[in-house]
């Protein structure tokens, strides 16, 4: 079990004002902002980080959509920081996701649902390796 994950705030949320928000409910749980950066991804970019997912009937939606706007990237620390952090962020669909979990509070669709989080230890580091160098993972 490793203590970090990796986020973005995806478009929605971004264009929709909530960046802070989302921090201040990713502070409140106890998770350390380990990095950070606003960026926008290219939709080849996009299509990289969610290439696992390159055969689904959604992945033209989902690059297009992740590809529309500036996202914010970080990677979080706190024990058990993977699983932690799916539940703080909620169901994958808002409309099943738990009272005060972030996707409840923000997201407005399955497709625009505000935030990821990592889905496995792997994962988690592939992901914020994808972002940040060495050096800007103190
Ligand atoms: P994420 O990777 O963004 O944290 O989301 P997740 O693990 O909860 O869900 P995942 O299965 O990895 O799907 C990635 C993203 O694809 C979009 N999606 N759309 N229209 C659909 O049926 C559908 N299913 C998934 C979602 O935006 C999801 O977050
Ligand atoms: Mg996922």
């Amino acid at each position: 079990m490793s203590n970090r994950t990796f986020t973005m705030i995806k478009p929605d949320a971004v264009e929709n004002g909530h960046i802070g928000g989302i921090l201040d409910k990713i502070c409140a749980a106890g998770f350390r902002i380990v990095a950070m950066k606003q960026t926008k991804l290219s939709a080849e970019k996009a299509g990289e980080f969610y290439a696992v997912h390159k055969e689904r009937p959604f992945y033209g939606e989902l690059v297009e959509f992740m590809s529309s706007g500036h996202i914010v990237a970080a990677i979080l620390e706190k024990s058990n920081a993977v699983e932690d952090f799916r539940k703080l962020i909620g169901a994958t669909n808002p409309a099943q996701a738990e009272e005060g979990t972030i996707r409840k509070i923000y997201a407005e669709s399955i497709g625009r649902n505000a935030v990821h989080g990592s889905d496995s230890d792997e994962n988690a580091e592939i992901e914020g390796n994808f972002f940040f160098s060495g050096l800007e993972k103190f």
